[in-house]
Parts: C-alpha cells; structure tokens; sequence
C-alpha cells in the first residue's frame, strides 16, 4: 500500500514531460500564422476582386472556415504592431496590456490593477509550456512583447524583409522545417504550438523578382522619380483617395509619409505600384506556407492540426487616402481570419464578432487547457465548430497614437460609428456609417467625378457618411451611447467633446523607451 502510493504520489510529482500516453493522446497541434501589416481585403477570399494570388490560404479557407468579423482592438502608439502583440500573447484587452518597458503610451501601465505584474508568465508560450506542448516561434523582432516571446521553448526570431530567399519571408518557413526536421529525428511526439509570424508584407516591401514581375511592380526607392506604369499593376482600391480630407489624427507618422516607395504620394502610379509589391510579399508568404502545410502532411500530423492564418492589424495602401494602419477604417481595424483543424467543417464561414486577443482562450479551448485567469478573451470554439455564430454583439477601436484623444470607434449589426478628435488642430469629426449599406465607408470626396474617373467606382447616392443626415439623429444617439458603455468598460482613459469627464484626470503619458544619446547639433556654429 505503501508503495502503491509512493508510486502514485512520485508520478504526480513528475514535471509534466508530456511523454505519457494520457497526456499526449491525441491532444492537438497548433500552428499559429501571423502576417504584418495585411488588410483582409488584399485576400480573395474577403475580396473575390483582388488580384492576389494566394492558393494555399484559400485552400486553408476551403478546408476550414474564414470568419468575416474579425478584427484588433486598436493601439496607443503609432507601432500598432506593439499594442495588437501584447494582446495576442496575454489575451487582454487594449488599455490593459503592457507597453515596451519604461515606456506609458498606455496610461494604465503602472496600475497593478488593471495590467497585473507579471503577466508574462500567463502569456500564450508561457500556458502551453506548462501544459505540456513543445512551443516553437519564429517572427520579427521589435514592436512585439519581449518578456513573452523570449519564453518559446526554441526562438528563431529575426526581421527578414529583403527580396531574396536568405533575407525574406522563406527564412521563417525555413526555421519552422528546421524544428519540424529536428521533431522528426528525434521521434518527438509531444503536441506542438508553432508561432509562425513573418515580417512582411510590412514595408520596406521589396519582393522578389519573378513575383514583382507578375503584379508588375519594382523595388521602388528613388524618391525623385515616379515608379513605372505598368497594367499588370493591382486596380487602385475601392475607396482610393487621393487624401484623407482631414487630420486623422497621426497625419506626420512614419507610415503616412515616410515609407520608402511611397513617402507622402498617394498618386495612381505610387500606389499601385506599391499594391504591387504588397502583393508579391503576400503570395511569397502563401508559397512559404505552402512549404510548411507540405512538411506537416508528409509527418502526418496535418490532420491533427489546429491552422490560423491572420494578421497583427490592416492596412491602407491608398484607401481613403491613406498609407498606414493608424486608422480605424475596416480595411485597417478588421484582419483576415482563417482556421482549420479538428472539427471544424469545411468551408463554413462566421461573421464571429472576435477580436485577437480571444485567440489565446480559444486555442486554450481547443486544447482543452484552462485560460489563464488574466486573459480577457472569449473562446469563439463555439464559432469555429460551428455551434455560435458571434462571441459578441459590440465591437470598440481605438487609435490614439498621435494627435489625442484620437480616434474611437464602436460597431454594431450593420452600424459603425467613428469619432476623430485631434486637441492640437481642433479636429472633431464624427462618421456614421451603414456598412450594410456601405461597405467601403465611402465619404463625400468618393463621389467627386476626379475620383470616380481614377477607380471605375460610382457610389451610389446613400454611400456617405450618415452622421450629419437628420433621418440617422436617433441612430447616431443610440451609437455614441453604445460608445461611452464600452469606453467605460474597457477603461478608456479619455473622453470625446460630447462626452462626460467621469471625473477622469488628463492620462499622463511617456513616449521615449531608453535614455537616447543627446542629438548632435546640424552645424557647429
Ligand atoms: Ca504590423
Ligand atoms: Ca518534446
């Protein structure tokens, strides 16, 4: 009896190797795919119309489902990549997440409360470490949560945004066959979560050349010429504009005037050419999946595979004028969604209403580990075995990385409301939008002929901005309180002109990370 329990009591105490048939079984992969800076609408499979082409994504998409309704939460700091990362790694929503460290673009940094200390140790690597899973992860690295990332069990990290093999996108499929090829040697069986991010298509977007060929676009940097005309170029986007008609918000940003190839030009042949090369990344990070998606079935454990594609946020690329994701437009707030595994019935499709910081409680979920207590997420399981069709009813965004309070947003059913404010250029603006109606967000400058004349586009007369038209009053109304309810909730440390203070003190906040080197002075006088 003795023995019996000192047995018993010894394989309790057993660190979990995840060796023992029990813990194994059949307990599911995860493979997690995350691209930078892909608005959904670049994806045929959200836009039948785009001109990229992407077989292996809309083979994943036919054998597993898209959700429609997916979207990041928003950002405090122009590097939204930073804000969308803490999130999907802690499962926490957009003001309670941490910043890189020493820096407070999130004013509630410091609050114990509402961004615990420690939380590394509840992020994504951290949970399936203790439950047993071998986690791998290769990505960019910066704008990203250090204290999380450094906890993959392997780490092959490394920005790889050049045009050739060793430089790009397939040195990160390359470090995922790598660990698969060591798996196999050693007849590892433990499940694995697989971290498979790349860095592009964020600009510097220097594609390779066969693949710039067929989008007909260059490797473009010099800023004194225009990149060529060339017809095999992408269509301008739906809702092109050759400016945004107003401060956003962050018009100064890196992103809005600063990119090479781009810079502050928003003419046909500029952005074309840049959707182009957008586009030649794109399909080099599919052909890169491709190579992984071949390796798994080749071991076998396809089948037994949980597969997410999506990205960290949007992007402009030319829409509504714009270049960045520092907006709150639904070609930048939504991100492509994709899954595939185990139950999941071929070709379904959700509208979802998910964010990605639910992603870590829902692959928790399916892998049948409890969330952390700190992760706010909702499993949207219930979505992708297709039991729920949303996980929510409201939807709230925020960008106030640059001018603040910045921009909110809230969307609900075919509704969705947008609020600009910009202090230093006194920028109020609202947008009321049927996106039922109006999917593109047309705005009034859609409809000037110059415009119409550049897209092939005709909105049709009801395809502007509601907010002003007396039909909506009540409409409007019931959106800017559905705002302040979730402004509120999700302790949004400002408030909007029209809103009340709720006694809230003016956020304090603290941009620089390091102590950075004194400038030099430009001359010596
Ligand atoms: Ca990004
Ligand atoms: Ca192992």
């Amino acid at each position: 009896m003795r023995i019996t329990l000192t047995i018993l009591l010894a394989s309790l105490l057993v660190p979990n190797t995840g060796k023992t048939a029990a813990l194994t079984g059949d307990r599911p992969n995860i493979l997690f795919i995350i691209a930078d800076d892909q608005s959904p609408f670049d994806l045929k499979v959200y836009n039948p119309k785009s001109a990229l082409q992407t077989p292996n994504i809309d083979r994943l998409a036919a054998q597993g489902m898209v959700i429609d309704g997916a979207y990041h939460m928003g950002s405090w700091v122009g590097g939204v990549c930073t804000a969308s990362r803490h999130m999907i790694m802690s499962g926490r929503t957009v003001w309670h997440i941490p910043d890189k460290p020493g820096r407070t673009m999130n004013p509630h940094v410091n609050n114990p409360i509402l961004v615990p200390p420690g939380l590394a140790k509840f992020t994504l690597p951290a949970v399936f470490n203790r439950a047993g899973y071998d986690t791998m992860r290769t990505c960019k690295n910066g704008n990203s949560y250090a204290d999380a990332n450094k906890l993959f069990q392997v780490r092959r990290d490394g920005t790889r945004r050049g045009a050739s093999d060793e430089r790009g996108s397939a040195w990160h499929a390359d470090q995922v066959l790598d660990y698969l090829n060591e798996r196999e040697s050693a007849k590892d069986t433990d499940p694995f979560l697989i971290y498979f991010g790349f860095s592009h298509p964020h600009d510097v977007r220097d594609g390779k050349p066969e693949l710039l060929a067929k989008y007909g676009a260059v490797n473009h940097d010099d800023k004194t010429t225009l990149p060529p005309a060339n017809p095999k170029q992408p269509a301008l986007p739906v809702n092109y504009l050759p400016k945004h008609p107003f401060d956003h918000g962050h018009t100064t940003v890196r992103d809005e005037v600063g990119v090479k190839g781009v810079w502050e030009r928003r003419d046909e042949r500029t952005i074309r050419n840049e959707i182009g090369r957008q586009f030649a990344c794109s399909e080099n990070i599919d052909i890169q999946i491709g190579r992984v998606l071949k390796k798994l079935e080749a071991m076998g454990e396809l089948d037994n595979t949980y597969i997410f594609y999506t990205a960290d946020h949007g992007m402009a690329i030319g829409r509504h004028g714009l270049q960045g994701k520092q907006n709150m437009y639904d070609h930048t707030w939504r991100i492509p969604f994709i899954a595939k595994g185990p139950g999941i019935q071929a070709g379904l499709r959700a509208k979802g209403n998910i964010y990605l910081f639910d992603v870590l409680g829902s692959i928790c979920d399916l892998a049948g580990i409890p969330a952390p207590a700190t992760s706010e997420g909702i499993s949207f399981k219930p979505v992708l075995l297709g039991k729920k069709e949303t996980v929510r009813d409201a939807l709230y965004g925020v960008y106030c990385g640059g001018g603040r309070p910045g921009t909110r947003c809230v969307k609900q059913g075919d509704w969705k409301l947008t609020k600009y404010q910009v202090e230093k250029t006194g920028v109020r603006h609202t947008q009321l939008f049927n996106l039922k109606e109006n999917p593109h967000e047309f705005i009034k400058e859609h409809h000037d002929p110059k415009v119409v004349a550049l897209t092939g586009i005709k909105p049709t007369q009801n395809q502007l901005n509601l907010a002003d038209n007396p039909k909506y009053a009540v409409k409007l109304k019931e959106m800017e309180a559905l705002l302040l309810t979730e402004m509120r909730r999700l302790d949004d440390p400002y408030r909007l002109w029209n809103q009340p203070g709720d006694g809230l003190e003016t956020p304090k906040i603290k941009e620089r990370t390091s102590k950075k080197k004194p400038r030099k002075p430009k001359n010596n006088r």
